[in-house]
């Protein structure tokens, strides 16, 4: 990707986007396209089409999603599936018209099934069956993969998939329903701190585990993928015997019930923390196998405990 290519980042004021746009600004590249949700309905087929033609861009990166925690998930399947088939066909099929050399679709570590070996190698999809609580959107992102794949295949255009694990950062949703579990506990702690209650409400057993990667190291890593040389994607995504997608993350997970003492920790909470059995746990691990990734040169760079404590300074800084 050279520094005047036009890249466009759809999504680009997601967690993930932003944090796109952050990387590919601080290595130079000049040559941002961008347009907000209300500049561009994205579920909108005919809208897409018009916008890829007149913008041509070179490269995406498809960081447009409905996304969301657990609870999210579980209340909103329709939307889940609907709307995150919808982006990504539009944008794969239009990015096809409009030549688009290459495209980066982002996933998820949920397509995996519930019960895969841990760690997770990329050929363990649709080994097995998913987490019922995010199928929809599973199946959905699943369908991206694939979709990537058969444009490949049928094309010769090098659009492939990476699988972030949970990630966590700046422009997190906060929203204590819709959320994931890291932003979801920052903002309980931090409230319970500054408003001297002395009880926290955790969801589920605390016994599931999960990875977890600071959005950042997630966007330097979409970078790193992007700027790939040819033979170098061509050898990783494009053989018949291999796989089109690449798991993105740290490597190492922790129990939500470790996780719980290290935000609390973070934040200066010192009173009781208690358990919700009525909420679901989800999946019981979704562990990484991130050699794949390793093996293309990239390894993460911000700690679990170092992610925290710059989130939560960026959380005070934006909500005091
Ligand atoms: O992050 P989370 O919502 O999503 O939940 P998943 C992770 C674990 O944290 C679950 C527990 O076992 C939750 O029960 N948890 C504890 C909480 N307290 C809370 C809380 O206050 N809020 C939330 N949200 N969880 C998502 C998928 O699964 O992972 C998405 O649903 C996506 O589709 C995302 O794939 C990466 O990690 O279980």
């Amino acid at each position: 990707m050279n520094k005047q290519a036009k890249i466009y980042i759809a999504g680009h004021q997601g967690m993930v986007g932003s944090a796109i746009v952050r990387q590919l600004q601080a290595a130079g590249f000049s040559n941002l396209v961008v347009r907000t949700r209300a500049e561009l309905n994205l579920v909108d087929q005919a809208a897409v089409d018009a916008f890829m033609q007149q913008e041509r861009p070179a490269f995406v990166f498809l960081a447009a999603a409905r996304v969301g925690g657990i609870l999210a998930n579980n209340s909103y399947p329709a939307d889940f599936i609907y709307q995150n088939l919808m982006i990504q066909t539009n944008l794969v099929h239009s990015a096809l018209q409009a030549g688009v050399e290459r495209l980066l679709f982002l996933g998820s570590s949920c397509i995996y099934p519930k019960f895969a070996p841990q760690p997770m190698t990329e050929d363990a999809l649709l080994t097995g069956l998913l987490e019922p609580t995010n199928e929809p959107y599973a199946i959905a992102k699943i369908a991206g993969i694939k979709l990537c794949e058969a444009y490949h295949r049928q094309h010769g255009v090098r659009y492939f998939s990476a699988m972030p694990t949970n990630l966590y950062g700046p422009n997190d949703n906060f929203d204590l329903q819709s959320s994931h579990v890291l932003p979801a506990l920052l903002r309980k702690f931090h409230e319970a701190k500054i408003n001297g209650i002395g009880k926290v409400e955790v969801w589920g057993s605390g016994r599931p585990r999960r990875e977890f990667l600071h959005v950042d190291d997630a966007a330097a890593a979409c970078l790193h993928l992007m700027q790939l040389s040819d033979a170098e994607l061509d050898a990783a995504f494009f053989q018949p015997e291999g796989t089109s997608l690449v798991n993105v993350g740290c490597g190492e997970d922790v129990a939500i019930g470790e996780l719980t003492e290290l935000i609390g920790a973070v934040v200066g909470f010192a009173g009781e923390i208690v358990y919700d059995a009525d909420k679901p746990d989800g999946t019981p691990r979704k562990l990484l196998d991130v050699s794949k990734l390793r093996s293309l040169g990239w390894e993460p760079s911000i700690g679990l405990r170092e992610g925290v404590e710059a989130t939560y300074r960026w959380y005070l800084e934006q909500f005091g």
